[in-house]
């Protein structure tokens, strides 16, 4: 099952409804509802739409109008909309992208672009500054910081990307090199900072080693890759493109097999760890660098074909590459004392998702069937629905998780084991207290505790309280973070990594790409203050399931083992852990006097 056609086909809708709105009057504005409805639909379906439409009456079920599912099909079978192509004609291209930032919806675009003639984001912004926009209607102090704030977080991700958005594409792109001339390529792999795992990515850099006779053919085939608009450079063993609507820059170096290894350490970066390899191999009077590890006074090759064996040669253990930021590691790989970090084999389940319940798009059974599938060695998928406070989410009631409850009882009795846990994603109020009485979270089998209002505020005592509860067993996306979009709300950390440590509460490391929340170094201080981590993929899709790999190399990067993460460990001994939580909540409450 994919859900990510009916994704691209909500945002196109969602687009067809932004111009509408933007170029305005009652017509248009009754037009943009229209859209907007069916964005949100087709958003949410439990299946993918070019099967959905052939079964069910999208006019009758969902309200879409005729017009609307004529749209739907013309881009079911040509990938378009003309009608999309025809209205962003008539709005300045620039102004397009721009209708995303927070703050500066179509409608306020619309009243900037006919007061001023804004054609671009510097025009936009010149306005801003300038306090003549202080005239308009609705426009005070506030606002313009606001959209100004959300302008200046939007850049930066138009210069970087977000790592899936990276891997997702060295993914696809390596994929249509190997199906087209596969033949001629030994290892192909991606470096740089996607390889290291960081969680945004300036360029790509792919690596392909192939013997010197083919090395033009595989420049010419990656330049004429199908989604490549413009070739920047392309040399013999070097290339830069500019690939797909974003334009992001891919490198390609080849390498010959020999010396793949060093290549490959040397592109993966580092430049840091880099550095400090380097004046190990001179203090040994050798030289390190691209093409292998050699002697300096005889130029002999000691190392390079892999990088097993450059690390070996320098009397060192294989570094991970999510580890190779000079953040110690090298001591450790020369002690021999490298971690045996996380992988996704470890993991046994899923610890956040959401079903149909609240936001989700599939049923409970339907998420289980996709995971069990392809994830599966998986043990348990924790579901957790919204609660009543997260009202745009479609939250619960407690009386509806008992609902909830019995119908996941009826999924886990058809498929015959005891896969779903019935847990909850248990709204932290304003005050602090908590969505859901203390009766309904005992009964649940996990129960995450998030903030999802008052971004502005300090929100330090929010969650300190809410680990004080026995009954809350982790706190969900820490930081409220969203790449590119939002700020984390401001946090003592060290505070709340301190009570998560006494109260025995764990953090999560949610695995939305634009979330990433805990972050790297934050999941590096719980760990080192023996605070349990939970790796979850926060999913509201299928796809989405597959953002245990973003929450893995988060892990990774803060040199996790399994044993620092509870969904690591058997659904049995993550009942006693409970048990144990709750204990250790008292005795902290008991000896604070809370
Ligand atoms: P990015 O692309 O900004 O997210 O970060 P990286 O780490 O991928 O950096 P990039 O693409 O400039 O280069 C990839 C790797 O290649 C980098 O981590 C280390 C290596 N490298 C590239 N240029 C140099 C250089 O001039 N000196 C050294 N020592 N290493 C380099
Ligand atoms: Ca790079
Ligand atoms: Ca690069
Ligand atoms: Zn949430």
């Amino acid at each position: 099952m994919t859900t990510s056609r009916n994704r691209e086909l909500a945002k196109l809708l969602a687009r067809i409804a932004d111009m509408y709105e933007f170029l305005g009057g009652d017509t248009n504005r009754f037009r943009a509802l229209a859209y907007r409805k069916a964005a949100q639909v087709i958003e949410n379906l439990p299946e993918d739409i070019a099967s959905y439409i052939e079964k069910h009456d999208l006019q009758k079920v969902h309200g879409i109008g005729q017009k609307t599912i004529e749209k739907i099909r013309e881009f079911l079978k040509t990938g378009t909309i003309k009608k999309y192509e025809e209205l962003r004609k008539q709005v300045p291209e620039a102004l397009i992208p721009l209708m995303d930032v927070p703050g500066l919806g179509p409608k306020t675009l619309r009243q900037l672009y006919e007061a001023f003639h804004i054609q671009t984001e510097d025009d936009l912004i010149h306005i801003l500054k300038s306090g003549k926009v202080y005239q308009l209607k609705g426009f005070g102090p506030k606002k313009v910081q606001k959209i100004l704030h959300g302008l200046e977080l939007r850049a930066t991700l138009t210069q970087r990307m977000l790592y899936w958005e990276a891997l997702t594409l060295a993914r696809t792109l390596l994929q249509t090199l190997q199906d087209r001339i596969g033949t001629l390529i030994q290892k192909s792999a991606y470096a740089g900072s996607l390889r290291r795992g960081k969680e945004t990515i300036g360029d790509i850099d792919l690596l392909i080693s192939a013997s010197p006779q083919h090395h033009t053919t595989i420049i010419q085939a990656f330049t004429q890759l199908p989604d490549v608009k413009e070739v920047l450079a392309a040399g013999e063993t070097k290339a830069s493109v500019l690939v797909g609507d974003n334009r992001r820059q891919v490198d390609l170096r080849l390498i010959q097999p020999h010396q793949w290894g060093a290549a490959l350490m040397y592109f993966t970066g580092s430049k840091n760890h880099n550095v400090r390899l380097r004046e190990l191999a001179r203090a040994h009077g050798w030289k390190l660098n691209e093409y292998g590890l050699f002697d300096e006074a005889s130029n002999k090759r000691l190392a390079g074909t892999t990088e097993e064996e450059v690390f070996a040669q320098l009397n060192m253990q294989w570094i991970p590459p999510e580890m190779r930021e000079d953040q110690g590691e090298i001591e450790l790989a020369l002690n021999h004392q490298i971690p045996k970090l996380v992988s996704i084999q470890d993991i046994r389940g899923d610890m956040q998702s959401h079903s149909t319940w609240s936001d989700g798009s599939l049923s409970i059974l339907e998420m289980a069937d996709y995971v069990l599938k392809h994830f599966p060695h998986y043990e348990y998928l924790v579901l957790t629905d919204h609660s009543q406070a997260v009202r745009i989410a479609g939250g619960l009631s407690p009386e509806q998780f008992r609902q909830q409850k019995e119908e996941i009882q009826k999924v886990n009795a058809e498929l015959g084991r005891d896969f779903v846990k019935a847990g909850a994603e248990v709204d932290i109020l304003p005050n602090g207290q908590l969505d859901l009485p203390n009766e309904l979270l005992k009964e649940l089998d996990f129960v995450i505790a998030s903030i999802h209002s008052h971004f502005q505020r300090d929100n330090t005592d929010r969650i300190i309280q809410a680990c004080l509860n026995p009954y809350v067993h982790a706190i969900g996306h820490p930081t409220g973070r969203l790449l590119g979009t939002r700020e984390p709300y401001p946090l003592n950390m060290e505070q709340i990594i301190e009570v998560c440590a006494q109260t025995g509460t764990a953090l999560e490391i949610n695995g939305q790409p634009d979330r990433m929340d805990l972050n790297d170094q934050y999941a590096r201080w719980a760990r080192e203050a023996g605070v349990p981590l939970i790796l979850s993929t926060d999913a509201h899709y299928s796809s989405n399931f597959h953002y245990m790999e973003i929450a893995v190399v988060i892990a990774r990067r803060a040199w996790c083992t399994p044993q620092h993460i509870l969904n690591t460990r058997p659904w049995q001994e993550i009942t006693l852990w409970k048990q144990e939580k709750a204990s250790k909540t008292q005795t902290y409450k008991t000896k604070r006097h809370f």
